[in-house]
């Protein structure tokens, strides 16, 4: 029987762990279904269950091994305005989807023949309303296609039959803590910050550091969601804040200080730490135990800077692997552990560190520090996440890494950061506000390539901001233009921090997520990440997005298109849309094209 409501624990509760699923003889299949349900004051809830009604399975394979996973769409019409426009679209009404992707430049019985098949076949329907889902497999390198990795087109409606995601992890894939969780562009933001998302772990992270062996493992995934007690005053024992600043979307906007009210409550496993008083979940661990803490940001907007604190003092934490793969990896310099007192999370983002627990009778707290996202970005303060207790009972961690790894095979290609790359692109941030002559009118989020017009993303266009071709390696440089924090992700590969604003970074490791920092408006130039971009990987070809991880800017349009082009593909499949043009879908080169060719071209290879 599945349970009613996407039930969550109590705040103050001990942290549960995720259920395990691992793959059985090189397979791991199972049935997931996704749910909503709509609490007392609007927020919405939703949920990955298991048929016997678990949530938010952690899936655990070895690379080469085969997912299939059977998706239903189990979500309801709530009909209610949180997270913008909801649609109802069910499958009587499957000729009127709000959005479909490919088809703006069509008419007549072409369009209505091509709209049937489309609403008729998930891998192509490419509707966007709040009832369709999707899949993303944050930070593999599997392919972009239907079935596989693609979020550009395919779209799951109540009604349809389980819908099979069905792909090889590739043999390649470094092993790490990667995720899922739902990429329907406009709708993004509702579902994750209801709870939509799990973790996935590629197996074998000792074999990148011996010292691993044999460790105790524990999942934690943070969310975030709407504040439980939004009217409460701020804790007594906090210092007293400015006056509370609510952005267009009402949420806490930054104050500066660390301290008020924040755009959004964490929980930690689900278990809520609630503004004001932040209970913290509890977490027992045998005294002075090392444990594997396997760490995903699964927020929707919220950014993260974790410690751990003993007595208040910072202890060390032991980073093995940031975004699924190891920091030594792939013939990086990196040592196969850094040891830092705090580690930053864009939402997205994964660190994978090892933790000693508290002595006997110390008091520990897992925290996040404050955030500066900018004067133009969402309140995100201090606040304790879990107490650390040291029990000589403490229960161990369900899982626990092999004892005698056998050490990874030497990598095949040139370190990242040693290869020179064969171009530099500049992309930017911006945001704008829809009325320039009114400050509460709304704001457009854009990422842009410097030359190209400003514009939200488009899912019609069949024109991709950037070609690339497969086998390059790139630079990009990625600048802020906005009063606020962003987070930079690209989809089926990872990137390497090269420099921060125009001063070089010594971060010998790969990156899937990276904070992009905000301009203050006083610097002559704008601030700004170079990544250095890897297309090796014969797994990037094909057509994908890059956005900003923050969804409620993604949903808003601050996400471009790339396609990555076959090493030997002829030179016409290179055109990018044009500098300058800000062609659309009805006068870009699509347009001299037949409809059925429309289609093809902007179906992800
Ligand atoms: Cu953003």
């Amino acid at each position: 029987m599945l349970p009613h409501g996407c039930p969550r624990p109590a705040p103050g509760g001990a942290v549960p762990e995720p259920k395990d699923l691992r793959s059985r003889h090189g397979v791991l299949k199972l049935d997931l279904s996704i749910h909503d349900f709509q609490e007392k004051d609007g927020s919405v809830r939703y949920c990955y269950l298991l048929p016997d009604g678990t949530q938010s399975p952690t899936l655990r394979l070895h690379p080469g091994d085969l997912l299939i996973l059977h998706l239903t769409d189990d979500l309801t019409d709530l009909d209610t305005t949180v997270g913008g426009a909801r649609a109802i679209y069910g499958p009587a009404t499957a000729h009127a989807p709000a959005m479909t992707h490919g088809m703006a430049t069509m008419h007549g019985p072409a369009m209505e023949m091509s709209m049937q098949k489309a609403a008729s076949d998930p891998c192509t329907r490419g509707a966007m309303t709040a009832v369709s889902t999707n899949l993303h497999f944050h930070g593999l390198t599997v392919p972009p296609v239907c079935h596989e990795d693609d979020v550009l087109k395919t779209s799951i409606e109540p009604g349809d039959p389980p819908f099979e995601y069905r792909f090889r992890i590739p043999a390649n894939e470094p092993p790490g803590l990667y995720w899922y969780h739902p990429h329907i562009h406009g709708f993004s933001e509702v579902q994750v910050l209801g709870g939509a998302s799990g973790a996935l772990i590629i197996e074998g992270i000792e074999r990148a550091d011996p010292t691993l062996a044999g460790l105790p493992e524990r999942v934690l995934v943070i969310r975030d969601q709407d504040l439980l007690n939004p009217d409460a005053p701020p804790s007594k024992s906090e210092p007293v804040v400015p006056k509370l600043f609510i952005d267009r979307d009402g949420d806490s906007a930054n104050n500066g200080t660390g301290f008020g009210r924040p755009a959004k409550d964490l929980s930690i496993n689900f278990v809520p730490v609630p503004y004001p008083d932040y209970p913290p979940a509890r977490l027992t661990m045998k005294p002075r135990e090392r444990e594997l803490w396997r760490v995903l940001n699964a927020s929707a907007i919220t950014y993260l800077n974790l410690a751990v604190l003993y007595r208040g003092a910072p202890q060390p934490l032991g980073v093995v692997a940031i975004d699924g793969i190891p920091i030594r990896y792939g013939g990086s310099p990196a040592p196969a552990k850094v040891r830092v007192n705090h580690i930053g999370l864009p939402p997205g983002a994964r660190a994978e560190f090892v933790v000693e627990g508290p002595p006997l009778g110390v008091p520990g707290l897992l925290v996040t520090r404050t955030v500066n996202t900018g004067p133009g970005g969402e309140n995100d303060p201090n606040r304790a996440l879990a107490s650390i207790i040291a029990a000589s009972d403490a229960p161990e961690p369900q899982s626990r890494l092999p004892a005698h790894p056998k050490p990874l095979p030497p990598p095949t290609l040139p370190w990242l950061g040693d290869v020179k790359p064969v171009r530099v692109r500049r992309l930017y941030f911006s945001e704008k506000l829809q009325n320039p002559n009114d400050p509460t009118s709304a704001v457009a989020f854009y990422i842009t390539v410097d030359g190209q017009t400003p514009k939200p993303f488009d899912p019609n266009s069949p024109v991709p901001n950037i070609v690339v071709k497969q086998g390059e390696v790139e630079d990009w440089i990625i600048e802020n233009r906005s009063p606020e924090l962003h987070a930079f992700h690209i989809h089926q590969l990872h990137f390497e921090l090269v420099d921060w604003s125009g001063v070089p970074v010594h971060e010998p490791f790969l990156r899937d997520t990276v904070n992009v920092p905000y301009y203050n408006g006083r610097t002559l130039e704008y601030p700004s990440v170079r990544l250095r971009m890897d297309f090796r990987d014969p797994n990037t070809v094909g057509t994908f997005v890059y956005h900003c991880h923050l969804l409620d800017h993604e949903d808003g349009g601050m996400m471009g298109i790339i396609r990555v082009v076959p090493a030997d593909a002829p030179p016409e499949a290179h055109n990018a849309e044009p500098a300058g043009t800000g062609a659309d879908a009805s006068t870009g080169t699509g347009a001299q094209r037949s409809s059925s060719d429309h289609i093809a071209a902007t179906i992800p290879h």
